[in-house]
């Protein structure tokens, strides 16, 4: 197999020289950190006056971590480090109690950030020439121009077209020819189950890539996607906090995500203790910004969990990979005292044939109880069928279900279309428990 790649000596630095690297970033974020109110404040309280306090990795251990809390307390500007004249661009991510997290960029950062995301672009055997239709919003998000930039340093012909109008992106895809696509896995599944409805049908499109992320989905919903639209799909991580896309990235390989520890010291901790969890386990996943000046970010507790591959891989890249993210901190349903993760439930309806493209999880409470109902769309023809096979068929959900989240759902089938859709970020749990 062929392996591309954008900067080969550094995706291939051997481990001292990489450790060396890191180390030497390190004390250089550190000293960037001291310039804003935040850190200026924070690190003496952990008694570190400065750069020279680190003098190896395993110091980074004695820098507190830093919580999403701490980043909307500081808004607007306790973690900027540079004069506002530097910052060229700003992020931002509204979350979900609207006190929003701010990034700033100055120029430097955002060439750096560029040259990550046209790393992640090659890796994945994209290359220019490609037709590059980015589906991902535009905006203060970080997904549409992160990728945007990264795409036309690559010298891809970049389509900025953005979110939603399922049906221009589909005629977009065929006017222009597009190769390569980045969208979340669900409006990607949603943009397939409309294919053909005016006429364009996948044998009018050349699409051979999707890049794949900003939201939560299984190895099976990556399979679906490959065979439903016959292309390959690398998934794409990243966090606004972090820069946004472009921390890791699946290269040709697709045996999960380089991180770039060139960028980026990625740390797994156990969430509950802080502590390092053993090589390989799953854990918490936890990063340092090593390449951004204007808002240098320390220990940064992602409350996604995933784990490290101690192994290298084929494709001779020294920077570990990630995990595919197998939940959150924060995502985590009790039902009726039982812990389930969304994720578990998208791995099993996923690989079920007869499973359309879109499902939702809903959570009420019938009396004193707990009730889950996991809703799917399922094909059109099979509501064509007998009752009884449907029967059947949604009593063979509910026992694959069962059989990996202990309890018994609810199952409901759906035709296509039914289910609320998303053109970003899939909202797939609705949970109308009363908060008490
Ligand atoms: O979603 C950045 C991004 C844009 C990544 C485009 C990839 C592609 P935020 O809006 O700050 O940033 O959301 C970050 O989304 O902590 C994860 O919980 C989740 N997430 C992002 N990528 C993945 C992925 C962007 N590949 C949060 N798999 C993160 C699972 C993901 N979850």
């Amino acid at each position: 197999m062929e392996v591309p790649f954008w900067n080969k000596e550094i995706e291939t630095l051997d481990r001292p020289m990489l450790e060396k690297l890191q180390l030497q970033r390190l004390r250089e974020a550190i000293s960037w950190a001291f310039r804003t109110p935040f850190y200026q404040k924070r690190l003496p309280q952990a008694g570190i006056t400065g750069p020279d306090d680190i003098k190896s990795l395993p110091d980074l251990q004695r820098i507190p971590f830093t919580e999403k809390d701490d980043l909307r307390r500081s808004f607007p500007k306790g973690l900027l480090a540079v004069e506002m004249k530097e910052v060229i661009r700003i992020h931002s991510s509204s979350g979900t109690t609207g006190i929003p997290t701010v990034i700033y960029f100055a120029r430097d950062d955002l060439d750096r950030w560029t040259d990550l995301l046209a790393r992640c672009i090659v890796a994945t055997g994209a290359s220019a020439g490609d037709v590059f239709q980015n589906m991902m919003t535009y905006g203060m998000f970080t997904g549409g121009l992160g990728l945007h930039y990264g795409a036309e340093r690559v010298g891809m012909t970049v389509i900025p077209i953005s979110g939603g109008k399922t049906k221009r992106q589909i005629q977009t895809m065929k006017d222009f020819q597009t190769t390569v696509l980045h969208v979340t896995p669900s409006y990607l599944l949603h943009i397939q189950s409309k294919l053909g409805e005016d006429g364009v049908n996948l044998a009018d499109l050349s699409l051979r890539r999707a890049f794949i992320g900003a939201e939560p989905h299984s190895e099976n919903t990556r399979r679906k996607i490959e065979e439903l639209l016959g292309i390959d799909a690398f998934n794409s991580y990243g966090l606004s906090e972090l820069n946004g896309p472009g921390v890791a990235f699946e290269c040709v390989c697709k045996k999960d995500m380089h991180l770039w520890e060139d960028a980026y010291i990625v740390e797994i901790i156990d969430p509950i203790s802080g502590q390092a969890v053993e090589n390989g386990q799953e854990g918490e996943v936890v990063l340092t910004n090593l390449v951004r000046r204007a808002t240098p970010i320390l220990r940064y507790r992602t409350r996604d969990l995933a784990f490290l591959h101690p192994e290298p891989c084929e494709c001779g890249r020294t920077h570990r990979r990630l995990s595919r993210i197998l939940g959150r901190t924060d995502d985590m349903l009790i039902i009726n005292g039982v812990n389930v993760f969304p994720s578990q439930i998208e791995e099993k309806i996923m690989k079920i044939p007869e499973v359309a493209t879109n499902y939702q999880i809903y959570v009420d409470k019938k009396g004193a109880l707990d009730r889950l109902t996991v809703k799917v769309e399922i094909y059109p023809k099979l509501f064509l069928g007998e009752v009884s096979k449907l029967e059947a068929l949604r009593g063979r959900i509910r026992e694959e279900l069962r059989s990996s989240i202990v309890i018994t759902p609810n199952v409901e089938l759906h035709e296509p279309g039914s289910l609320p859709i998303s053109e970003g970020k899939a909202k797939r749990v609705v949970d109308e428990r009363p908060k008490d």
